[in-house]
């Protein structure tokens, strides 16, 4: 089974990326062939601060592997060293629609309110699709934030099957069965994120352990005591998926666990059990973080193997699409 997924390199990833992507890429990676990337060319789709853009690539890669993707065993490498991405992105631009890319919620919320917003916000789905298809892929594990942009992936590739020929698989997306959307602690009607999200109700990866307690103990809550989930529970509902993932057991067995204990016992129990899951994490970042060599090896061993794979269906669109064949002279 081939896996493909990517992950921007936008600022510091918190717990919404791990439980969304991090963690679910470790456990996908175990089941087959694994690519995983740092879709940096997809970070210029919002403004970025170039002098800081590439430690936050390299910060990104050393969280993929500090997360438990093995080098051994899965591809880990940064979009921008395999050319085919940009390329594809290009080529399938042929078969993607303005309607269809007009209709993402993404877009909608990101350039919501802004004076100026880049063609590249507009079009990224087009790239994201690239990235999965090059590849063909099989399962793409991501959050539930991204599932229209895979269900396009989707839609492009049947279309650009039917109107040139078979060249892609069609891939389907993995959202985890609890955490697929890890809400803000101060706002849990809107998901945890690094541009959306308010700094209180955001736990970052990299945060110290009584940053960490502060952000739980202020969580919101709701009225009533039970720790349970229900519709009108929006923040106890997301803490309880946050404890379930953190502990790696199920939002049912949490809610049995916190029976009758009321929210204040609960709040400080989830801090402090996200405390124990992100300390082996941040200790193995800091780890490879500190071998800038050895990391930028790692990454260049994952782009060989991502060109010499990707290379094969780029070269495949541009025959069925009819380009003129290049020689070697
Ligand atoms: N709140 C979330 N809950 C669960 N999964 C999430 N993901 C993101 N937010 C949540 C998943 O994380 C993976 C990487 O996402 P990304 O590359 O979009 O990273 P990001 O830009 O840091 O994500 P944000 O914070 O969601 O960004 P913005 O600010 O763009 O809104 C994906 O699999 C995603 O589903």
């Amino acid at each position: 089974m081939r896996i493909f997924s990517g992950i921007q390199p936008t600022g510091a990833k918190h717990f919404g990326n791990y439980s969304g992507g991090f963690r679910q890429y470790a456990a996908t990676a175990r089941q087959g062939e694994g690519f995983f990337c740092v879709v940096d060319l997809h970070s210029l789709s919002v403004p970025y601060d170039p002098v800081e853009f590439r430690n936050t690539c390299l910060d990104l890669a050393a969280m993929l592997f500090a997360t438990g993707l093995d080098p051994e065993h899965s591809t880990v490498f940064i979009q921008s060293h395999v050319s085919a991405h940009a390329e594809a992105n290009w080529l399938l631009g042929a078969v993607a629609t303005f309607g269809e890319l007009n209709r993402m919620t993404q877009f909608k919320d990101k350039s919501a309110g802004k004076e100026s917003v880049s063609a590249a916000l507009f079009a990224y789905p087009v790239l994201m699709a690239g990235d999965i298809l090059l590849y063909q892929t099989d399962v793409v594990p991501v959050g539930d934030d991204q599932r229209q942009h895979v269900e396009l992936a989707r839609n492009l590739a049947q279309r650009f099957n039917a109107r040139f020929g078979e060249t892609f698989k069609l891939p389907r997306g993995i959202y985890p069965e609890e955490g697929a959307r890890i809400m803000d602690l101060q706002a849990p009607d809107r998901k945890m994120s690094t541009t959306g999200g308010t700094q209180l109700g955001t736990v970052y990866m990299l945060d110290e352990p009584d940053e960490i307690r502060r952000k739980f103990k202020s969580a919101v809550t709701d009225t009533g005591r039970e720790v349970r989930r229900a519709p009108d529970k929006p923040g106890i509902s997301n803490l309880v998926e946050i404890m379930a993932v953190a502990r790696a057991t199920s939002p049912a067995e949490v809610e049995a666990q916190y029976e009758g204990q009321g929210y204040g016992k609960f709040k400080t129990d989830v801090g402090e059990a996200v405390i124990e899951l992100l300390a082996p994490i941040k200790k193995r970042y800091l780890e490879l973080r500190g071998d800038p060599t050895g990391l930028e090896r790692l990454l260049a061993r994952g782009a060989e193997k991502a060109r010499a794979t990707s290379a094969p269906t780029l070269h495949r669109m541009y025959d069925v699409m009819g380009f003129v064949p290049r020689v070697r002279d």
